[in-house]
């Protein structure tokens, strides 16, 4: 399924019913009074969140919604059916903005958690309702409100613990596969991987890992696939920078280090700033590991942990797993969740 992190549609909540118009006839009671019900209220358009659906695809061509209208008062004072809620499954993830007002209307971040965004109209009034001592014969009703009309854009930013950055080719696909039931495809040329995909590390305490397209020198240019598969990480708590350490590398380490960096500053500074490890990654194919870290820390200014593993073997990654686990349960109790 394509993979689509933003939509625009446009939701039309149900019209309330009319209220009904009707005089009690019956054999034997000529002058029945008024029985014209109350029409029922509109449909309301609501928004779910699910995690069996992962991009918004769904709304790159059904763009209009609409909840069905309630149904008009009927005689001997029946009240119409109130109209259907349309109810929309959207990805976890999706945030929910107006485009008339710019104001955001909800972020839709937990399993089943819903989002009324058009209400139905209200029902009309019957002419029943109107009786009173002096007006035994009411000819008045009112009709339904329309339902309120919206203008959406939703936008998909994923929800994940940790999130994979790194240039192309790095190793990001391979780490996922190894670590999770993930199996994104991974090959030797650079933009394999098109879109993110998610991976669950199972254990003690489960964390979801997003793997997105790798960024290059000039992403925020657009250059590549550009830099808006960032966003996909910017909810993330935990970054791991994956380094191709070996020959293979287009760059050399501190290079790839410094690209990433930038390309990470230019979009977005807090996200910059967030708790990032640096992971060197394919220690399979190198001899002088420790010369590259040495390397790498006289260079950087980086207190954060630094990590060597080989997606590929999996060598050292168990390590990560571990450290990571300890650092969200730790952060978490901080963050009080
Ligand atoms: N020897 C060795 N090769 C690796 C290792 N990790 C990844 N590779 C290889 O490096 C190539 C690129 O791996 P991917 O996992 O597709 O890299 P990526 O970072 O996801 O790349 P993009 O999706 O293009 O951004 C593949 O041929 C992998 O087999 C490793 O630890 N050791
Ligand atoms: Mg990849």
């Amino acid at each position: 399924m394509a993979f689509i992190d933003e939509a625009s549609i446009t939701v039309i909540a149900g019209k309330g019913g009319d209220g009904g118009l009707s005089f009690r006839r019956e054999k034997f009671i000529p002058k029945g009074g008024p029985d014209g019900g109350d029409g029922g209220d509109g449909g309301d358009v609501i928004l779910y969140a699910t995690d069996s659906l992962n991009t918004l695809v769904n709304y790159r061509h059904t763009k209009t919604l609409r909840a069905s209208s309630g149904r008009n008062g009927g005689k001997r004072n029946r009240s119409g059916a109130r109209g259907n809620d349309l109810l929309v499954p959207v990805p976890l993830g999706t945030i929910v903005c107006d485009n008339n007002t710019r104001e955001t209307l909800g972020d839709l971040t937990k399993i089943d958690q819903r989002l009324t965004v058009a209400k139905g109209g209200e029902h009309g009034v019957g002419n029943a309702r109107f009786k009173t001592s002096t007006n035994r014969t009411p000819y008045q009703t009112t009709r339904g409100a329309q339902g309120e009309k919206r203008s959406l854009t939703l936008e998909l930013q994923i929800l994940a613990d940790v999130g994979l950055l790194g240039l192309p080719n790095a190793g990001k696909s391979t780490l996922i596969c190894t670590t999770t039931a993930a199996k994104p495809k991974i090959a030797p040329y650079p933009f394999t991987t098109q879109h993110p995909h998610l991976g669950i590390v199972c254990g003690e305490r489960e964390f979801v890992i997003a793997d997105i397209p790798g960024i290059i020198a000039g992403a925020a240019q657009g250059v590549g696939l550009g830099h808006r598969f960032l966003r996909h990480i910017s909810r993330t708590k935990l970054l791991w920078h994956l380094v191709d350490i070996s020959a293979q590398s287009e760059y050399p380490s501190n290079k790839a280090i410094q690209i990433v960096h930038h390309e990470l500053a230019e979009y977005d500074k807090s996200l910059a700033e967030r708790e990032r490890w640096l992971v060197l990654n394919k220690a399979d194919l190198c001899e002088d590991v420790e010369e590259i870290q040495k390397s790498i820390r006289a260079f950087h200014d980086i207190s954060a942990p630094i990590f060597t593993i080989s997606a590929l073997s999996g060598a050292g990654t168990e390590l990560l797993i571990r450290e990571t686990q300890q650092w969200l349960h730790h952060n978490e109790k901080k963050w009080g969740q």
